[in-house]
């Protein structure tokens, strides 16, 4: 079904995040339109939505599918005053608002992988990509939300049709995009408003309490480096904390994670 921008736009027209909506129907990456914006000095709150992406953006290269349709794929330009260290805390906090936008759909299930994960089940339904945008003297935060809300088993990637999931497969009906798109903005806007008055603890609170990692045995790859541990929760900068079983506790602050089997 055709993607109803105007309609959004006029939900959220008086709000935060989505007052300033660019909409197109295909876009390479809204993250890099969206950088675009930021650089020509885009507002805070200004949001890049689009049907299709033709080079969907993963982390470290890796390729995001972005069939037309069925999902969402958006960016959000923040204008925090904070230091670059912030983009992984924004990155937690938008799993927080993510997970909960979801959860009020699909209320079982729903699960926030750190660190850039949101799970139904064990599968990814959303990935997030935050990416700091500079230009002269200004910074600004995208946020990259891809949710697969209508996409059916048989038209994911071979390769990742074991381990990704949508709404649709979760809960065996079609979902209203915009009806979606208005979701995350609003539970976006609650979360980001909560970080800027009461800082990281709330969302950490909630991060801990919303995530599928607490307690159990993961191994993260970075870089080549394989680390393993039980996750004793996340730092104040949003790290992985993972305990080595010999009494030591180690801080990752990058890498993806696989939850082991018990
Ligand atoms: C992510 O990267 O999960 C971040 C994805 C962010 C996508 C959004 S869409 C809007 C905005 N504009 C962009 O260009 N990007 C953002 P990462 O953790 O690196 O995971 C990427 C991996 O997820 C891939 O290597 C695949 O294995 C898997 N994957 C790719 N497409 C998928 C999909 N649609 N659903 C589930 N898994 C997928």
């Amino acid at each position: 079904m055709q993607f109803d921008a105007k309609a959004l736009q006029s939900r959220l027209t008086g709000r935060k995040m989505g007052w300033l909506l660019h909409y197109r129907e295909t876009v390479d990456s809204t993250n890099r339109f969206a950088m675009g914006l930021a650089r020509e000095g885009a507002p805070e709150g200004t949001v890049v939505l689009a049907d299709r992406q033709t080079a969907g953006m993963g982390r470290l290269n890796r390729a995001w599918q972005s069939p037309p349709g069925c999902n969402l794929y958006l960016s959000v330009i923040l204008r925090p005053a904070v230091a670059p260290p912030e983009a992984s805390r924004i990155t937690l906090l938008t799993g927080v608002a993510v997970a909960e936008a979801i959860a009020s759909i699909c209320p079982a299930g729903v699960g926030i992988k750190w660190p850039n994960d949101v799970q139904i089940r064990g599968r990814k339904v959303c990935g997030i990509l935050t990416e700091m945008a500079t230009a002269g003297g200004s910074r600004a935060v995208i946020i990259g939300i891809g949710l697969n809300v209508n996409i059916k088993r048989e038209n994911f990637n071979p390769g990742h049709r074991d381990t990704a999931t949508s709404l649709w497969e979760e809960t065996g009906r079609e979902h209203s995009r915009e009806d979606m798109a208005f979701l995350l903005c609003e539970r976006l806007e609650r979360w980001y408003e909560t970080f800027l008055h009461a800082g990281f603890a709330p969302v950490r609170e909630e991060w801990l309490a919303r995530s599928d990692m607490a307690g159990k045995r993961v191994r993260v790859l970075f870089r080549g480096e394989v680390q393993e541990g039980v996750v004793e929760g996340i730092d104040r900068d949003g790290a992985l904390l993972l305990a080595d079983g010999q009494g030591d506790v180690r801080r990752i602050t990058a890498g993806d994670a696989t939850i082991m089997k018990e």
